[in-house]
């Protein structure tokens, strides 16, 4: 079964952030066993076709899931466009542009994606195929990560075509004065309001958190799309306790 009817039907994915321009770094995450890869087109350096070379990396061993670095035309048709099983689309704050992340992520009649031959349709080989699926195997995940997105929450959820509602909470606790206290009453009270909106519309959530622990109550309240640790934290943390072994 598919990223996407996995997402929409519930099941537990833990999934870990990918943010190191490196291929072997995907390859090497892609055998550990995870349910899908959170690669971060948002944040940092790699470019999208770097992220060709890294979903090429991974092979189809592992879901990979792009957050493109902002909800435009060209940015959600490219990051579909090499094959990503899914995005993910920071920020969004209001139905409108839920709405339009729905648009530029759909091929018409539903939508208003274009039409290309790239990686995602097998360079043309595909294209039938690819036409006949795409727009409902392909997951749209959109952000909740500002208070605003918390006040229109009720109005983001009910946008037809949105698979899940993923939380920021690093940006959500920016947003409320908060910054990185994402444990704070009323970050957490604001994520429940969005918890809320969600189990009354059927909508899948997602969290971030920088540890296993950190997103452990997620789980327990029932969240399924689950992204834990980030590639650069593994490398330091190894890193850092070796040397701490010499130290002590
Ligand atoms: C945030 O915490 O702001 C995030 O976007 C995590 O994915
Ligand atoms: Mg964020």
């Amino acid at each position: 079964m598919n990223f996407t009817s996995r997402l929409r039907q519930n099941d537990l994915l833990i999934g870990t952030m990918l943010t190191i321009p490196a291929p072997e770094v995907a390859e090497m995450i892609a055998k550990c066993g995870f349910d899908w890869l959170f690669m971060d087109g948002e944040h940092g350096a790699l470019s999208i076709l770097e992220w060709q070379r890294m979903m090429q990396a991974v092979g189809g061993r592992c879901p990979n899931v792009l957050r493109v670095p902002g909800c435009t035309e060209q940015d959600i048709k490219k990051a579909l466009d090499i094959g990503a099983d899914g995005i993910i689309v920071p920020m969004v704050n209001d139905a409108g542009q839920a709405q339009q992340a729905v648009d530029w992520s759909k091929y018409p009649p539903r939508g208003r994606r274009g039409i290309g031959l790239a990686r995602a349709q097998g360079y043309g080989l595909d294209f039938g195929d690819y036409m006949a699926t795409a727009d409902d195997g392909i997951a749209l995940i959109v952000q909740a990560e500002h208070i605003d997105a918390v006040d229109n929450i009720e109005a983001i959820t009910q946008v037809d075509g949105i698979d899940a509602v993923f939380i920021g909470p690093y940006d959500l606790s920016a947003s409320m004065g908060k910054t990185g206290e994402v444990e704070d009453p009323e970050v957490v009270a604001a994520i429940d309001r969005v918890t809320l909106a969600c189990r009354q519309n059927n909508m899948a959530l997602g969290y971030f958190g920088v540890s296993a622990a950190s997103v452990r109550p997620y789980i327990d309240q029932g969240y399924n799309l689950i992204c834990a640790g980030v590639d650069a934290g593994f490398v330091t943390a190894g890193a850092s306790a070796v040397i701490e072994t010499f130290e002590a």
